[in-house]
């Protein structure tokens, strides 16, 4: 893998760059659309790829391991074939969906015992066997296995559990030299920042994560509940740490809003369940501001979804069809809210990166951060 800064802007510090991979490339800042269990929730990748068009996308390791299990992805040659997406594809590692989605998890130095959410079997994850799972399912970044603390956070935990998450990741480092890609082609690998709310913490963190000299850097442990300025401060904190020359990655962030400001801090790229999540209960993000669908106002408003959408859902479906298709509680409706959303954070991401290029993007953002904040 390969990352190359195009661009820096003079008033914040944003960048643009261009990361690239065996699958090809990934132009940054990006935003990549969660594919949890092998699908983008209610997208086809027809439509994935020509209509929203994100250069990587992301899909979980907890999930697939559990579902369709790995004899399955194996037999498939991979992810990539399994789901006919040829493009890029990371997987996080489950050292989130873990603590979130199972049930009675046990975290020990050795690694993590739970119980699928599934069927209720029992299984462990290990920093060693997280990364025997990413290298069979063969994405093209894969993360590494760490401990995602809640909010709020005692320091002493915290301390501990980044003191753990850094042991984790020795060990995921010493395992991957062992194994061999599966497939053919190269995979990255990404260590992961914690270190809750406390900036100290988070500095050390990310001094022992630079070290490590991996090919990019991911943040984690953040947008789990603190005020989103606590969010920026811990990014930019880590931002001053991390290598310029390396992509940075902050995990499951985040609103529009959210977006905009750690690219201004140095973030290149976002993963996060809202634009999908939240398009299947009705709220729609636009750059004006949130529009809720299933409200009275919109029965026979005949306008367009989003006259400036970029997608043709946008532009072929008005508001009064989309409300009523989710009073009716259609499957059409979440999908025509889903591609909306989509499109939309990844012509945000795609925007910021031309006004990096063209050098006004603080001035973009700044208006586009005050029409995001309104409810439609
Ligand atoms: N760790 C991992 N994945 C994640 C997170 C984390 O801390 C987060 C936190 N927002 C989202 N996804 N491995």
């Amino acid at each position: 893998m390969e990352f190359s800064l195009q661009h820096k802007d003079l008033r914040s510090k944003a960048r643009a760059g261009i990361i690239t991979t065996d699958h090809g490339e990934i132009k940054t800042p990006i935003f990549m659309p969660v594919g949890t269990v092998a699908s983008v929730k209610g997208v086809h990748q027809k439509e994935l790829r020509e209509e929203i068009d994100p250069d990587i996308i992301l899909g979980n390791t907890y999930h697939l391991y559990l579902r369709p299990k790995l004899e399955v992805l194996k037999a498939a040659g991979g992810l990539h074939k399994f789901m006919g997406w040829d493009r890029n594809i990371l997987t996080d590692s489950g050292g989130y969906q873990v603590y979130s989605l199972s049930a009675n998890r046990k975290i020990r130095e050795e690694g993590v015992k739970f119980k699928s959410h599934i069927d209720g079997s029992l299984h462990m994850f290990t920093p060693e066997n997280v990364m025997e799972i990413q290298r069979t399912i063969g994405a093209d970044i894969i993360m590494a296995f760490d401990e995602c603390t809640p909010y709020p956070c005692d320091y002493e935990y915290a301390k501990r559990s980044m003191k753990l998450t850094h042991r984790w990741l020795d060990r995921c480092m010493a395992h991957l030299e062992k194994l061999p890609f599966e497939y053919g082609y190269e995979q990255a690998f990404f260590p992961i920042v914690q270190g809750s709310v406390y900036k100290d913490l988070r500095i050390q963190s990310a001094e022992y994560i630079a070290e490590a000299g991996a090919p990019g850097n991911a943040i984690g442990g953040l947008s789990v509940g603190e005020p989103a300025e606590e969010m920026y401060a811990m990014s930019e904190a880590v931002c001053d740490v991390l290598p310029e020359d390396k992509p940075r990655y902050l995990m499951g962030v985040g609103t529009p809003i959210n977006i905009l400001e750690n690219i201004a801090l140095g973030i290149d790229m976002f993963d996060c369940v809202m634009p999908t999540r939240n398009a299947r209960n009705g709220m729609l993000f636009t750059a004006e501001g949130t529009i809720n669908i299933k409200n009275k106002k919109w029965e026979a408003d005949f306008s367009p979804i989003d006259p400036q959408g970029t997608t043709f859902v946008d532009r072929e479906y008005s508001k009064a069809y989309l409300r009523h298709l989710f009073a009716a509680n259609e499957y059409l409706g979440k999908q025509i809210a889903t591609i909306h959303n989509l499109g939309f954070y990844l012509w945000l991401v795609r925007e910021a990166r031309e006004r990096i290029i063209q050098g006004d993007f603080a001035a973009w953002k700044s208006k586009m951060v005050k029409n995001m904040d309104k409810r439609l």
